[in-house]
């Protein structure tokens, strides 16, 4: 590499360079120095928020000066990189994991004690990075820690929202939601790359030319142009130098002011138009697993993608390679198809700007591609309307009508007489008005698609996408099962736990290679072993109860069972079902005698989650477990037998305190429908059992762990089908249990029954979902939990097999899958 310093005066430049902390000194006066000059303050006026942000700039300088050897040796190593394009990263908070990470926590901990502070409120100061709804956000963010964890050269894209996932109140019982003000003190995570400006069209029209080589070339101009700015997140892995990137993209305005305008006197219609092009990247669209066909929407994608297209080309281009070489480079995986348009945008880059040969440009861009598909539920999928696709984005319409003609005559080659497969299959789907299926694109425009479980990944080559699989074969379809960073969701969330471990692996390598937890298993029946473990759960529980008191004041028994289901409120999701068994099982406590309840198993029931803002149903099921917690928390018959708890604005640090602390933990999608999930790893890595229906990872979750340590319910995913017929042509009797719950509902005791009535419904006509077909086999389960959870030792032991069996769910594991059969990039040792 080149470098701008004379190599004679290298050497005071390396003797100033900054170095790793040796000392807690040392730390502390890179602490002063960024309280008195960075923030301006003093020792007079240092609250905990500035010394949280003098902190962290301290561990961030440390940080950068890692990244940096990171991408210069990655640069003059010169080998494959991966990009990871995602619309969400759902990180959480920074300091912590990056004190981690860095191995600097001792001596932050201790730097900063020694100046009055305490640790732990100075990470209560930094407000999460919500850039994410849920799931898929939360496991790109695993996915970038894994990357840099494991020594991979590897990049994030995506768009820094100014508002992330709305913050949750509860007023009256209902989700309000509010904006997430998550920058408005600057964020020491981030280095803005201002030089870092690439101008974005939207709009315009094309047009074509036969230039002097008898070429055809065409045109796209005429439109509005945006700039995108580049905002680096240095992401560092752990027990490694390796520090690689997260680019986020903010748009700007390309003038901050159209002058005409301006001096024309019109100052507010030209700052109205600068507002505009600020807007793309302001806020996050709050849906999960729900595809809503904004004009906005759109635009992020084709910002987020042409800009991180151009800025890996540019990349490309400085090591002089021809453009064959590009899928040597190169590896892109598409998060879900939000960032499908990159195929296209690479296409139209190689052919229109770079003179590349069709054929030749398709051959490089489906070698650069992969496609993880995360969900089967037919809401999702996205589908462009062709007038609106075709006014933002003339050319690419253009090109995507030439993938599909190219596509569709290879596939009538394979199956000359199969008219409806050529329908099937098309990437514009016929209907009024046309519809571009992204899904499709996706997986034509990439060399492997892959699933996110085993489950998951059958059903995608059985139903959504079962004709790509007769005109590709099933080997460009494959499966990762999803996985999760022990680094935060051990480490981090539960360091009791994690040191309890290490002291039976005899290190914390475990954090490293998760495999290493079956050393744990040989303790699973001893007794000392299993006390220290009750006792960290206790103590985890203890810590949740006060959260529970501070913020909803309700008491809750540590002794109780926790029974906790956290996740985004869907009807998928089956939290209406969680809802109606807490309300049987408060029914049948208060039929009992005195002397019946003292066999009861007193049970504290959790929820949490955001729904999206237009989905009717979800927030009537939030307000409908509202309106139970208030009735059977005020009422004296049951006492502390039951408690049921909303914990308001579930968010990733939320999540750090939910999960270590439960003892039973719901994933109990309907089968078939929750692609893998993740938190159910995060509860069971925690020493948490799992109640769920055989789907998603749970299934893989069972071999692991074995069938003795999770307990299982409900239909198979191959009944679903039949039972839905069922329901649409036959009266389907309601489940006898149900129709109670259904009878108090409506009896008025929480409330207006007519509030519930659409969810009752849903459950009485076509019960798409099957809450009656699966309650019966629910509340078994439940009951067997019940009994179950009466015998500490057996629980103790079964919660310590479950978490020494592990170990396959790291997500170090899924990135070393997607390096190898996807990606084929190799790690990189910075030594
Ligand atoms: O719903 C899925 C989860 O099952 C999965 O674990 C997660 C990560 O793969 O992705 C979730 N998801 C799927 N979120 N959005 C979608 C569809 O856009």
């Amino acid at each position: 590499i080149e470098a701008s310093i004379p190599s004679a005066s290298r050497q005071v430049w390396q003797k100033f360079a900054l170095k790793e902390f040796a000392d807690k000194e040392e730390f502390q006066q890179e602490f002063i120095r960024h309280v008195e000059t960075t923030l301006a303050r003093s020792m007079y006026n240092c609250d905990d928020l500035a010394a949280y942000q003098a902190a962290s700039q301290a561990i961030r300088d440390r940080l950068i000066v890692a990244w940096n050897k990171t991408q210069q040796k990655h640069t003059t190593k010169d080998r494959k990189r991966v990009y990871y394009l995602s619309l969400e990263f759902l990180m959480g908070r920074a300091m912590d994991n990056a004190m981690l990470n860095a191995g600097v926590k001792d001596i932050t901990k201790q730097g900063v004690e020694d100046l009055g502070f305490k640790i732990e409120d100075l990470l209560e100061q930094e407000p999460d990075a919500a850039l994410g709804n849920g799931g898929l956000g939360r496991l790109a963010a695993c996915f970038i820690d894994s990357i840099a964890s494991t020594n991979y050269p590897g990049w994030g894209y995506g768009l820094r929202y100014q508002y992330g996932i709305f913050k949750q109140r509860i007023v009256d019982g209902y989700q309000v939601e509010a904006p997430d003000y998550w920058l408005t003190f600057s964020n020491p995570w981030e280095i803005p790359r201002y030089e870092i400006q690439i101008d974005i069209m939207f709009y315009g029209y094309t047009r074509k030319y036969t230039n002097d080589d008898g070429k055809v070339v065409h045109v796209w101009e005429g439109g509005e142009q945006v700039q995108a700015v580049a905002y680096d997140v240095p992401v560092p892995g752990y027990g490694t130098e390796t520090t690689n990137n997260l680019r986020l993209w903010a748009s700007k305005p390309t003038r901050e002011f159209d002058f005409e305008k301006f001096n024309a006197g019109d100052y507010e219609s030209s700052v109205r138009e600068s507002q505009k092009a600020e807007t793309i990247s302001a806020v996050l669209y709050p849906n999960d697993n729900f595809y809503s066909g904004k004009e906005l929407r759109l635009k992020q994608q084709y910002f987020w993608v042409a800009a991180s297209l151009n800025d890996i080309i540019r990349r490309f281009k400085k090591t002089h390679r021809p453009w064959k070489e590009f899928p040597d480079q190169v590896a892109i995986q598409l998060n879900d198809t939000h960032p499908t348009l990159a195929v296209v945008e690479l296409q139209r880059i190689l052919v229109d700007m770079e003179g590349v040969e069709w054929d030749e440009a398709w051959k490089i861009v489906t070698s650069t591609f992969g496609y993880t598909n995360h969900t089967v539920l037919p809401e999702a999928l996205e589908k462009w309307p062709v007038p609106l696709f075709q006014n933002l984005l003339p050319r690419h319409m253009e090109i995507i009508y030439e993938i599909n003609l190219f596509f569709l005559q290879q596939v009538e080659k394979l199956f000359p007489k199969d008219r409806d497969l050529l329908r099937r299959v098309s990437i514009i789907e016929e209907s009024t008005p046309q519809q571009v299926r992204m899904a499709f694109l996706a997986i034509i425009g990439s060399h492997k698609v892959n699933g996110v479980a085993e489950l998951h990944s059958e059903l995608i080559k059985t139903t959504i996408f079962k004709d790509f699989v007769t005109v590709y074969g099933p080997d460009k379809f494959m499966n990762v099962t999803n996985g999760i960073t022990p680094r935060r969701w051990l480490h981090q969330a539960n360091p009791q736990l994690s040191d309890l471990i290490a002291s039976k692996v005899g290190s914390y390598d475990f954090l490293k290679d998760l495999n290493l937890l079956k050393k744990i298993e040989p303790f699973a029946h001893d007794p000392k072993f299993q006390d220290e473990w009750v006792a960290i759960k206790k103590f985890n529980k203890a810590r949740l109860a006060a959260h529970i008191k501070q913020s909803n004041g309700i008491d809750v028994d540590v002794n109780a069972l926790f029974d906790v289901q956290v996740k985004r409120i869907h009807e998928y999701k089956r939290q209406q079902m969680n809802i109606f068994g807490v309300i049987h099982r408060y029914l049948s406590i208060k039929a009992l005698t005195a002397a019946q309840k003292k066999d009861v198993t007193p049970r504290v029931c959790i929820f949490g989650g955001k729904s999206a803002p237009g989905y009717y149903m979800a927030k009537t099921i939030i307000k409908l477990i509202n309106a139970v917690s208030e009735v059977v928390n005020a009422d004296a018959d049951i006492g502390d037998l039951l408690k049921v708890v909303f914990i308001a604005d579930y968010n990733v640090s939320k999540a750090e305190i939910i999960i270590p602390a439960s003892d039973i933990s719901q994933h109990i999608s309907t089968a078939g429908t929750e692609a893998s999930g993740t938190s159910n790893m995060k509860f069971v890595l925690n020493g948490g059992l799992i109640l769920g229906t055989v789907d998603g990872a749970n299934i893989e979750i069972t071999r692991e762990v074995g069938e003795n340590n999770i307990f299982l319910f409900g239909h198979l995913a191959e009944s679903v089908e039949d039972l839905r017929h069922k329901h649409r042509f036959s009266d389907v009797p309601l489940d006898p249990n149900l129709e109670k719950v259904f009878e108090a509902i409506e009896s008025g005791i929480f409330g207006d029954a007519n509030i519930y009535g659409s969810l009752i419904s849903s459950v009485t006509s076509s019960d798409y979902y099957l809450v009656s077909d699966d309650f019966q086999s629910y509340l078994d389960a439940q009951k067997l939990v019940d009994q179950d959870f009466k015998n500490k030792d057996t629980w103790a032991s079964r919660s310590i097999s479950a978490v020494a069996n592990m170990g396959f769910f790291s997500s170090d594991r899924a990135i070393d899958e997607y390096a190898e059969s996807i990606w084929n990039i190799e790690p990189i040792s910075l030594d």
